[in-house]
């Protein structure tokens, strides 16, 4: 049976591998963590870059298997456990649906909001993954404001974990307006045991990276 055995995550707080970390606690499989200074560089080893050419977290070395993209290595945990149910089966009609939410979050949400932070706007908006900003609000709004409770309907899944942590982060940093959707669907995240775990078990290396 696939497990999480012989599975390492390397991890830094903050960072977008605080998903990966939610995702393992969600799975409650077992894994060994290998947190990483990236603000010192630690990310900059040759041992790390064999692993992850960009230097980045997070990555997961599973076995033989070397996966990098958070969203990638959440698609790839929630099919070795399928017993969890974090995603629709291969022959379920919604795993169209899963897969499209999955890509779109990494894909065309953060390209929107790294470009609203620095204040970017193109000319033409045949260039952006995204199209326009108020196009994606818009679709976001929508699709947040269907989840019932979940983006995929009753049942919890993968996207909600990969989706769910960027429009916190866009809420967090002030990037997604304040809307009541967005504050409904992100009580509902961080009621989740799991994701209470994660951030308990990174909360003082929170707190330290802080004080540095
Ligand atoms: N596309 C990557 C991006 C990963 C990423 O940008 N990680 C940042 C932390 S949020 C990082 O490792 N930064 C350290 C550095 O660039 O040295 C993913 O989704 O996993």
């Amino acid at each position: 049976m696939p497990s999480g055995r012989n599975l390492t995550f390397y991890h830094a707080v903050p960072s977008r591998s605080g998903t990966v970390h939610w995702m393992l606690h969600e799975l409650g499989i077992p894994f060994d963590v290998k947190l990483l200074d990236i603000r010192a560089g630690a990310g900059q080893t040759p041992e790390y870059l064999a692993l992850n050419p960009l230097g980045k977290v997070p990555t997961i070395v599973h076995g033989d298997t070397v996966v990098t993209e958070a969203a990638a290595i959440c698609c790839y945990l929630a099919d070795l456990v399928p017993a969890a149910g974090l995603a629709p089966a291969f022959d379920d009609p919604k795993r169209g649906e899963y897969l499209r939410w999955l890509f779109f979050s990494p894909s065309t949400i953060e390209p929107a909001l790294i470009d609203r932070a620095r204040q970017y706007e193109a000319e033409d908006s045949s260039q952006n993954s995204y199209r326009d900003w108020e196009t994606l609000l818009s679709i976001l709004i929508d699709v947040v404001g269907k989840s019932d409770p979940w983006l995929l309907g009753q049942n919890f899944t993968t996207v909600d974990i990969v989706m769910g942590s960027t429009i916190r982060f866009g809420c967090m940093f002030g990037l997604l307006p304040k809307d009541p959707v967005f504050d409904a669907y992100i009580a509902r995240i961080d009621a989740r045991p799991a994701y209470q775990r994660a951030q308990e078990i990174d909360a003082p290396h929170f707190a330290a990276a802080m004080a540095g």
